[in-house]
């Protein structure tokens, strides 16, 4: 290429640029491997910006300054596909697989026993079309109707790992396609910094690609994660002959630079491609990115042309649908479904659905405000969702839908299983049956977590004997677990002689536990195992975690006390004498001590201080924070509302008394250092770190994130502070995330969190 204006090393110099920074531009989005730092590349990159700002003449459609995007278009201009971008015919099960090879035999009057495919995921994002003159990206178009789409190129070339200009590319057109979309992690990281600066946030990742796709302003499009991977090609016009099989043209692309699927395999028949298929819905969601079915294209290129097209399809190709995670259906009731602590959760009645390859008749609607943000009612046309394993749940309403006599969903006044009135207090979310250990439901569910295996682990007692014994009266509490006879248990239905004396020896078992377990298995409400178990450290005996008062959890030091006094009251707190024995014999003994010894403290002072530190032992081991501070939690994750309802359980004299009860059956650990040996780190590669974990998971439990991390000496709390190392952020993680970032704590997506594990 002559440049009139230019100077020829200016020329050179540009070329020189542009070359190394496509270089290392693939080096770190296509191959994850830089060769030079961040820093370094944008050195290069303002240079070229530069000489090209100086010299305007030298702007090539290679150039990598074009990434950052251009100024905004009024609208985009129509591209006619010279040759019709297709769509794929789909199939949803194992016998449209094998009647799609089936065709492709007879139309091909083939006498092999199998066909050769290619097989790749089908992502779920937005397919374009990529033009490449002799090369260099020339022009890129959205798919439209298939015949004509629009005109995207500045958009698209602020995609990374799209390349501008190809790898020894021969001289003419070379069109390819494929498809733009957004990793699973991106798409997450792209909602919270959206919900941050208050813009949109995207439903899924396949909106956001699209949406990021059609902005006429390309300067917000170079700020979206985009990525593409191409598939297949379009009208090619070069001097070389093509490639004779899918999978040898996948090739070429990939040598010329272009990003292809690294999960594409070559496979031999259908029945080969049904097992690709089982295998990938189990991948599926160690994928980066989302896909909703798998893609299988006949290998031979001659093969493919014999077979031609269908209407818009080509015959040659099939898209094996993943179960749909999402479908609609019609909602006819909601029912109040009353848990352990008797929070009442609203259940959706559904019209049977086939989502996530299965039928689903209830879901979830979490709870009231859920409802409401929701704007769900009874009669309406609903979105229902159901992923892997997780509950299925209510996802939101067709509004257009909705039908004249839909009905609002209200709370009930009285528990739906035991008429106790129903209590919503203003702080929890969540409303609750009052009815504790007299509502059947309750005393059911608080039987199922106690026997659960992170609680006593009693095994071989499932749900339907927990519902026979309570049935008959022969369980009504836990501790009423450790009376059963032989004779009892033989009455049930189903249960032999065998298992009988299974249960009863893991009964007796579970007897020999650990203080964690046994506080968790108690089911104080919003005590979950890491919080039992930080307890169990605390306290190291339940008498004292009974005992504790909620002063004693979240201390506000003791009014008119500031932080002069505090120090002093220390100091001569300190000098209290050790031994002696009418000190600690008496609280008149102590006060007469305090008022001697601390001048000009109040008597109303000296109550609040014996009040909650009646011992000399106690006493001597104040701190100033004790006195002092407003607030702060005393044992990590404990905050003011837990500390609530850990104190109204054990003032509860039903509680009381079955705690008594199950100490009286036996139940016991050891109280040596080793208390929670069973659950001590087996690694400390994470010691000293302190994670909070929030929002929905996909590939792991919460239980099961907290077990890893704790087993490698980290610390799991309950709640963001300045002492989190980071919060682990699932899907709809809400108050926490935010706070993590009001604090600027590191914030690890699922993704992230493998990494931290592995
Ligand atoms: O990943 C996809 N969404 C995808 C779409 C993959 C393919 O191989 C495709 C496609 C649409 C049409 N192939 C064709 C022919």
């Amino acid at each position: 290429m002559t440049n009139t204006d230019a100077p020829s090393d200016v020329v050179e110099q540009a070329e020189k640029l542009r070359k190394e920074l496509a270089h290392h531009n693939r080096q770190y989005y296509e191959l994850d491997q830089p060769e030079i730092s961040d820093a370094q590349y944008d050195v290069l990159f303002r240079e070229l910006q530069a000489l090209e700002k100086q010299f305007p003449t030298i702007a090539s459609p290679d150039s990598p300054t074009l990434r950052v995007g251009g100024a905004a278009l009024d609208k985009f201009s129509k591209v006619e596909h010279r040759q019709p971008m297709l769509s794929l015919d789909n199939a949803f099960s194992e016998k449209e697989l094998n009647d799609f090879e089936q065709r492709i035999k007879d139309r091909l009057k083939s006498k092999t026993t199998s066909i050769e495919f290619v097989a790749e995921p089908k992502l779920d994002g937005l397919a374009v079309s990529l033009i490449y003159q002799d090369g260099v990206f020339t022009q890129g178009a959205t798919r439209g109707d298939g015949n004509t789409g629009e005109d995207i190129t500045p958009n698209l070339r602020t995609i990374r790992s799209l390349p501008l200009r190809l790898d020894d590319a021969p001289a003419g057109r070379i069109e390819v396609r494929g498809e733009v979309f957004i990793d699973k992690g991106a798409f997450e990281e792209l909602n919270r910094h959206q919900a941050k600066h208050k813009e949109k946030v995207f439903v899924n990742p396949r909106n956001a690609a699209a949406g990021s796709l059609r902005l006429l302003d390309s300067t917000i499009t170079a700020q979206r994660p985009l990525r593409i991977i191409v598939y297949a090609m379009g009208l090619i016009e070069v001097e070389n002959t093509l490639p004779e099989t899918h999978w040898d043209m996948l090739q070429w692309f990939s040598r010329m630079g272009l990003p292809v699927s690294d999960q594409s395999e070559t496979l031999s028949g259908a029945s080969a491609c049904q097992q690709y298929y089982e295998r990938m819905i189990d991948t599926r969601d160690s994928l980066p990115y989302e896909i909703d079915g798998i893609v299988f294209k006949v290998n031979s290129l001659k093969q493919q042309q014999d077979l031609g097209f269908v209407s818009r399809a080509p015959r040659w190709a099939v898209a094996y649908k993943f179960p749909a995670e999402e479908a609609t259906t019609q909602l006819l009731s909601v029912d109040f479904q009353v848990g352990r602590t008797g929070a009442l959760t609203p259940v959706a009645r559904l019209e049977p659905v086939f989502v996530g390859g299965a039928m689903v008749s209830n879901a979830t609607l979490h709870n009231m405000d859920e409802v409401a943000r929701k704007g769900v009612m009874v009669g309406d046309t609903v979105t229902v969702r159901r992923a892997g394993d997780v509950i299925p749940e209510v996802v939101g309403a067709i509004v257009s839908k909705r039908p004249d006599d839909a009905a609002r969903i209200m709370l009930p006044e009285s528990c739906p299983v035991c008429t106790s009135p129903v209590i919503v207090s203003d702080d929890v979310a969540v409303a609750k049956c009052s009815g504790g250990f007299n509502c059947a439901a309750q005393r059911r569910e608080a039987l199922k977590h106690f026997v659960s295996r992170r609680a006593m682990n009693i095994d071989g007692l499932g749900e339907k004997l927990i519902d026979q014994l309570l049935e008959r009266h022969m369980v009504n509490r836990p501790s009423d677990l450790y009376s059963l006879t032989k004779e009892q248990l033989l009455e049930l239905d189903l249960v032999a002689e065998k298992s009988a004396e299974n249960l009863l020896n893991a009964i007796d078992s579970s007897k020999q536990t650990t203080l964690g377990r046994f506080i968790f298995a108690l089911g104080i409400p919003e005590v979950g195992e890491t919080t039992a178990r930080q307890l169990a450290a605390h306290f190291g005996d339940i008498d004292k975690l009974a005992a504790a008062s909620h002063e004693y959890f979240v201390p506000t030091g003791i009014p008119g006390i500031g932080k002069t006094r505090a120090v002093r009251i220390i100091e001569t707190l300190q000098s209290l004498p050790q031994q002696d024995s009418d000190l600690v014999a008496s609280k008149p003994a102590l006060e007469k001590w305090l008022s001697e010894h601390l001048s000009g403290i109040k008597p109303a002072e000296i109550d609040a201080l014996l009040d909650r530190f009646p011992s000399v032992s106690s006493l001597r081991s104040i701190t100033s924070a004790d006195i002092q501070s407003k607030g702060e939690s005393r044992v990590e994750g404990v905050g003011a509302t837990m500390a609530t309802f850990i104190v109204d359980f054990f003032n509860h004299t039903d509680n009381a008394k079955e705690i008594r009860s199950l100490l009286g059956a036996g139940i016991q650990w050891s109280t040596s250092a080793g208390t929670e040996a069973a659950d001590a780190p087996t690694d400390d590669s994470l010691a000293g770190s302190v994670y909070v974990i929030s929002g929905k998971f996909t590939n792991m439990s919460r239980d099961e994130i907290t077990a890893a991390l704790v087993a490698k000496g980290a610390k799991v709390t309950g709640s963001v502070s300045k002492k989190t190392t980071a919060l682990i952020c699932g899907e709809a993680a809400g108050s926490k995330l935010a706070k993590a970032e009001a604090l600027g704590i590191e914030v690890f997506t699922e993704s992230a969190l493998d990494k931290l594990l592995s």
